[in-house]
């Protein structure tokens, strides 16, 4: 992920910072080939409530995994998953391995032809034949071929529109017209035209505003008007807020914006209802965790704010965790209200929020192997992997060599 460039000053008493912090490193786990072998030693195995880390592909040589999707591709009944490389500059989809071999690594893969530095990717139908076809930084489109050359790479068409970075790429029919559009760095879409739709210069680009450093861009219906609004979480200086849609006649001007929360310097955001009134509910992974309660039906939505503090963390963490990924899931068998899921940036445990009444909510570390080992996660994505009836949560890690992961829901014992 990409990092703004800090002064010379900075820059030096950084390195100084870096050094000593890598000595520490070193005295503490052994040489730098150790840490990236931590894995190997954790892998698979399960933490005292459970919870395992699982590797499909590792990452020994920093190729930087980024970007996590999922779907069932080759139509087996079981979920594929679809990655991209950020520094590797190429994209692999892994074929689920099936329920007997789920936790070992996922050697059945196909490799796309380069794309080049990727940040992100994302996945739906661009053209409109029903097979999920896949995006690479926003501007790569890799059209799948359909179940006979599914496994053929040089049979997905590559189309590109862009070649810069444009995060959070989602498909959508932005404009209703009953096909799907390419939503491109929360900022601009592209029309699917009518016909030629593998050709770059059909596709019409239209913005819909800024957005410097977007986390998420969700598609969803924010005032109740019965149009799809646009969910934006951004990391910089913009913070939460969502492109309202103006309606078909002003559909290809930029949206208007309003703001949730404008505090800069969050991460991921997610979208759901957290308290069982039916109203969705909004949490942002800051420093704190934020919960913004939805309190009004229609119109633009109002909340309450609360803030979670973060949990203690084991003794071998060393950091203070960061707060990255979020999801709504259940995690306790108490069906009221879900659970919220955190995943901290680097070198810490993951833990979940319970709800324990108006406005309280506790939380419970996930105690698995080895937190300190993982460097770099990112966001939480929700999937049944290993297809036993619960949500498992995938995600990537950089520079610690995990690489490819997903946390394996132990169930309710
Ligand atoms: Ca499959
Ligand atoms: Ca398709
Ligand atoms: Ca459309
Ligand atoms: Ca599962």
């Amino acid at each position: 992920m990409k990092r703004v460039k800090p002064s010379r000053a900075k820059t030096i008493s950084g390195l100084i910072l870096i050094t000593v912090s890598s000595l520490a490193c070193t005295w503490a786990q052994g040489n730098g080939e150790d840490r990236k072998n931590a894995w190997k030693q954790n892998v698979g195995k399960p933490g005292p409530n459970g919870w395992r880390v699982n590797v499909i592909q590792p990452d020994p040589t920093d190729h930087g995994p980024d970007g996590f999707n999922y779907h069932d591709w080759d139509g087996d009944g079981d979920l594929d998953v679809l990655v991209n490389f950020e520094e590797g500059g190429y994209s692999r989809l892994y074929f689920n391995p099936g329920q007997k071999k789920i936790r070992g690594l996922w050697t059945d893969f196909i490799e796309f032809e380069k794309h080049g530095k990727c940040e992100d990717s994302g996945i739906g139908d661009l053209d409109q034949d029903g097979d999920i076809d896949y995006v690479a930084n926003g501007g790569h489109v890799y059209f799948n071929p359909g179940a006979k050359n599914l496994r053929d790479p040089a049979k997905w068409k590559k189309m590109t529109l862009f070649r810069n970075e444009a995060r959070n790429p989602v498909v959508s029919d932005v404009d209703g017209d009953g096909l799907s559009d390419l939503i491109v760095g929360a900022k601009a879409w592209y029309k699917q035209p009518l016909s030629g739709k593998h050709y770059a210069a059909n596709w019409k680009r239209r913005e819909l505003g800024e957005a410097i450093w977007p986390m998420n861009c969700i598609v969803t219906d924010m005032d109740g008007d019965g149009k799809k609004d646009i969910l934006v979480q951004e990391r910089r200086k913009q913070g939460l807020f969502y492109y309202r849609n103006p309606g078909k006649e002003k559909i290809e001007e930029r949206w208007p914006v309003q703001v949730i929360d404008p505090q800069p310097s969050g991460m991921f955001a997610a979208h759901g209802d957290v308290n069982g009134d039916g109203l969705p509910d909004l949490i942002k992974a800051a420093q704190k965790i934020r919960i913004f309660l939805r309190r009004n039906e229609k119109g633009v939505p109002k909340y309450d704010r609360v803030e979670i503090e973060l949990p203690a963390q084991p003794s071998s963490v060393r950091v203070k965790p960061k707060p990255k990924g979020v999801a709504i899931m259940e995690m306790n068998g108490d069906p009221s209200y879900p659970e919220i899921v955190i995943i901290p940036e680097y070198e810490a445990q993951l833990w979940y929020l319970t709800r324990v009444g108006k406005g309280k909510w506790v939380n419970t570390l996930m105690r698995m192997p080895a937190p300190e080992s993982r460097k770099k996660m990112d966001n939480a994505f929700l999937v049944d992997l290993d297809g036993d009836g619960d949500l498992d949560i995938g995600t990537t890690e950089e520079n610690g060599g995990w690489g490819v992961i997903w946390f394996e829901n132990p169930g309710l014992k």
